[in-house]
C-alpha cells in the first residue's frame, strides 16, 4: 500500500485542500491559492507579524488605517517601525524621525506602548503554543514552530494549520502576520520575510540551493554588516559564490563562522526549534585570589569578561538589552547592579563600558572578591547594535569588532588582545541562567 501523496495546492482563505488548477480557489474564488510541490511535507515556520507596533495601534484605532503611520520618537528621536503606506513612501525602521517625516510629512506619529504591544505579542505566542509545544520565539512579534508530527493532532498537514492560524490572529488579535515554511529554520525565517505583509511563502529543498544563490551574503543568520564587510573585502558578495568555495577553504579563513557559510549556502541547517526554556541572561564571572579594591585592577577583567560573553551571544546569535554587573564583596555581600541600553547588544565593547559605568560607582575602596558581568533580556541577534546615528564612533568600533572577531576566529582567542586585558586574562566561570 502506498501511503497517500501529500497536497501540494491549498487555499489561504477558505483551506480547501485542492482548490482546482485555476489562478483563484474554485471553493471560494479568492486569489490567494498556495502551490508547492513539497507543501505536504515541510514542517518547520517561521511566523512573523506585520508592521507589528503601527498594525497594534491601527487596530486600536480604526480611524489610522489608510494613513501613514509611524511609531517611534521619544529621546532617541528615531522609527521603531513604520506602517506599509509610510514604507511605500520612504519610512524605515532605526531611521531619524527628521528623515522619516521629510520623506513622509503627512505621516501620524505615535510614541510606543510598549506594554501593549507586549500583551499581544503574549497572545499571540499562546496561540502559537495552541498548535504546537515546539515554539522558539525570537523577538516580541516573531517566532519558530515545529510542526512535525501535529497532523493527526490537527487532522490537517502543517501548511493548513499556518493558514489557519494567519486568519484567526487576523479575526481574533486584528493585526496580520507573515508565515515561512520550509524544512529548517534557516530557510522558514527567509521565506516569512519574501511576501510581507500577510505574506505565505514557502522554500522546499528542491530549490533551495538556486534560490540561495541569488541572494547576498546578509541573508545568511550571522552575517551582519562587519562581516559582510569581511567578505566584501574578500569579493564575496552572494551566497552563489560561497557555495562554489570548498569548505577547507571557508574554515580556514573565517573559523567557525566559515563551517556555518559552507552550510548555510547549501541550506544545510539542522538547528532544532527549542522553546526558550534555555538562557535568560548570558555571564560570565571571576573569583580573585585575593580581594580587590582598585578600579586599575577591576577594569581589565571586567574587559576580558565582557569579550567573553559577547562572544557567546555571538555563538548563540543572541542579543540583550540589559547588562548586569555583579560583585561579591570580601564579607560575602551581594551587588547586583543593572542598566538598560536603547539597544540589545552583543558588542564588548557595550557590554564593556556599560559595565564599566556600573563599576566606577562601587569602587569606594570596598575590596571585591568577585565580578561578574552579564547580559539580560535576551532577544535574537538581527536588531542588536544599529548603527548609532549619534554616535558614529560607536558604529566604527562595532565593525571593528567584526574584524577582530574574524581574526579570532581565524587565529584563536588569545591572538588579539585589547589594551585592557594585554597579558592579563585569568579564567571566568561562564553562567547561562535557567528561567
Ligand atoms: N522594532 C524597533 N526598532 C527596530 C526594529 C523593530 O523598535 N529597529 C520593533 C518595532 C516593530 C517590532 O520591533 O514593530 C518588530 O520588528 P520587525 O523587525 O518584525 O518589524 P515589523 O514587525 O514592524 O515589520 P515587518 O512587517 O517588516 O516584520
Ligand atoms: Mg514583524
Amino acid at each position: 500500500m502506498t501511503s497517500p501523496q501529500p497536497k501540494a495546492t491549498i487555499c489561504r482563505d477558505c483551506l480547501t485542500l485542492e482548490p482546482g488548477k485555476d489562478k483563484r480557489c474554485r471553493a471560494c474564488g479568492s486569489p490567494r491559492v498556495l502551490r508547492h510541490e513539497e507543501l505536504g511535507s515541510l514542517s518547520i515556520a517561521h511566523i512573523d507579524c506585520d508592521a507589528f507596533y503601527a498594525s497594534v495601534e491601527k487596530r486600536d484605532n480604526p480611524d489610522l488605517r489608510n494613513k501613514p503611520v509611524i511609531i517611534g520618537g521619544g529621546k532617541r528621536g528615531v522609527v521603531s517601525t513604520a506602517c506599509y503606506i509610510a514604507r511605500i513612501n520612504g519610512v524605515r525602521s532605526a531611521m531619524p524621525m527628521f528623515k522619516a517625516l521629510e520623506a513622509c510629512p503627512e505621516a501620524i506619529v505615535i510614541k510606543p506602548n510598549m506594554e501593549k504591544y507586549a500583551a499581544v505579542g503574549r497572545r499571540i505566542r499562546q496561540m502559537m503554543e495552541d498548535l504546537t509545544p515546539l515554539v522558539e520565539p525570537l523577538s516580541i512579534d516573531e517566532a519558530f514552530l515545529d510542526l512535525s508530527g501535529t497532523e493527526k493532532l490537527h487532522h490537517a498537514p502543517p501548511a493548513v494549520v499556518l493558514a489557519r492560524f494567519a486568519s484567526q490572529v487576523q479575526s481574533e488579535v486584528g493585526i496580520t502576520v507573515s508565515v515561512g515554511l520550509s524544512y529548517c529554520k534557516f530557510l522558514a525565517k527567509v521565506a516569512s520575510d519574501l511576501e510581507k505583509p500577510r505574506g505565505f511563502s514557502v522554500i522546499g529543498q528542491e530549490e533551495a540551493v538556486a534560490f540561495l544563490a541569488e541572494k547576498p551574503v546578509t541573508t545568511i543568520w550571522g552575517v551582519g554588516k562587519a562581516f559582510a564587510a569581511t567578505l566584501e573585502s574578500d569579493g564575496i558578495r552572494t551566497i552563489g559564490q560561497l557555495q562554489s568555495m570548498e569548505k577547507n577553504d571557508l574554515l580556514r579563513r573565517y573559523g567557525s563562522m566559515g563551517s556555518r557559510l559552507y552550510h548555510l549556502a547549501r541550506g544545510e541547517d539542522d538547528r532544532g526549534v527549542s522553546p526558550r526554556g534555555e538562557a535568560k541572561s548570558v555571564s560570565s564571572e571571576t573569583t580573585f585570589n585575593h580581594d580587590i579594591a582598585a578600579l586599575d585592577e577591576l577594569v581589565p577583567v571586567l574587559r576580558g569578561l565582557s569579550e567573553r560573553v559577547s562572544e557567546r551571544l555571538k555563538a548563540k546569535e543572541i542579543a540583550g538589552r540589559t547588562i548586569v554587573l555583579k560583585l561579591k564583596t570580601g564579607d560575602f555581600r551581594l551587588r547586583t547592579r543593572n542598566r538598560q541600553l536603547s539597544d540589545p547588544t552583543r558588542l564588548a565593547d557595550r557590554i564593556f563600558n556599560t559595565g564599566l559605568e556600573l563599576l566606577k560607582r562601587e569602587a569606594d575602596g570596598t575590596r571585591f572578591r568577585l565580578i561578574g558581568v552579564g547580559v539580560a533580556d535576551l532577544t535574537d541577534a538581527s536588531r542588536a547594535d544599529p548603527p548609532d546615528l549619534v554616535d558614529t564612533l560607536s558604529h566604527k568600533r562595532a565593525l571593528a569588532e567584526g574584524a577582530m572577531d574574524a581574526l579570532r576566529a581565524k587565529f584563536g582567542r588569545e591572538a588579539l588582545e585589547t589594551g585592557y586585558t594585554f597579558g592579563r586574562r585569568r579564567k571566568p566561570i561562564e553562567k547561562s541562567e535557567p528561567q
